[in-house]
């Protein structure tokens, strides 16, 4: 059954109706589990929903930029403070595995734990690190993961494998990879052609003037 999030449960409700197996009536109320409605956070203002699937981290961010809610843009999610990650940790079921978030290393030239940005722009200044990581096992681990089953804390992870699915965000100020507005470039002034004839009609008046009372 393909996965369709505003509909999910009408899928399922019909499904189960028209089969009429009553006995399997529990499996949708397991399945409303995963179908939750998405959680405010009034510590941002943003929602958080948690989407199970296997998916690639580029897919689940294709995916999630194209989801919105109650007017919110939707996006892998960013954890950048303690505050968020506790409560995304306490109100989505995402504590015994493990799901995409929203980081990722553009730059992979330094450090395992250097060049990481956010998806959304933000600042990347709160970490939250598994010990010993990010260690970019096999060379390749350059997204971030989010690990329920060690309390939230970070993994870097090589995009395709070790996920369950995905963490969303819907912001209402944070577009996905929205360059910075470029500055508006400062008018040049350029005098109108009535503003020459005034300006060479005054040249002609003084060399006039001065040449009258020299
Ligand atoms: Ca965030
Ligand atoms: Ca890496
Ligand atoms: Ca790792």
């Amino acid at each position: 059954m393909k996965y369709n999030k505003n509909c999910n449960l009408v899928v399922f409700s019909s499904f189960f109706k028209n089969m009429k197996y009553s006995a399997l009536l529990p499996l949708v109320f397991l399945s409303q589990q995963s179908l939750a409605t998405p959680v405010l956070w009034t510590g941002n203002g943003s929602y958080y929903d948690v989407i199970f699937g296997q998916i690639t981290w580029d897919q689940a961010n294709t995916q999630a930029n194209g989801y919105s809610w109650e007017g919110e843009t939707g996006h892998l999610a960013t954890i950048t403070s303690q505050a968020e990650s506790d409560f995304i940790f306490s109100s989505l079921a995402v504590q015994d595995d493990h799901y995409w978030l929203g980081g990722y290393q553009s730059d992979t030239s330094g450090l395992n734990n250097e060049g990481w940005e956010w998806v959304t722009g933000e600042q990347w200044s709160y970490e939250n690190w598994f010990s010993g990581e990010p260690n970019n096992y096999n060379g390749n681990e350059d997204t971030l993961m989010f690990q329920g089953v060690r309390g939230g804390s970070w993994n870097d992870g090589d995009g395709v494998s070790g996920s369950v699915g995905y963490i969303i965000e819907y912001s209402l100020s944070q577009v996905p990879n929205a360059p910075a507005p470029a500055p508006a470039p400062a008018p040049v002034a350029v005098p109108e052609p009535q503003v020459y004839q005034l300006l060479l009609t005054l040249f002609i008046l003084v060399g006039y003037l001065r040449r009258k009372y020299s």
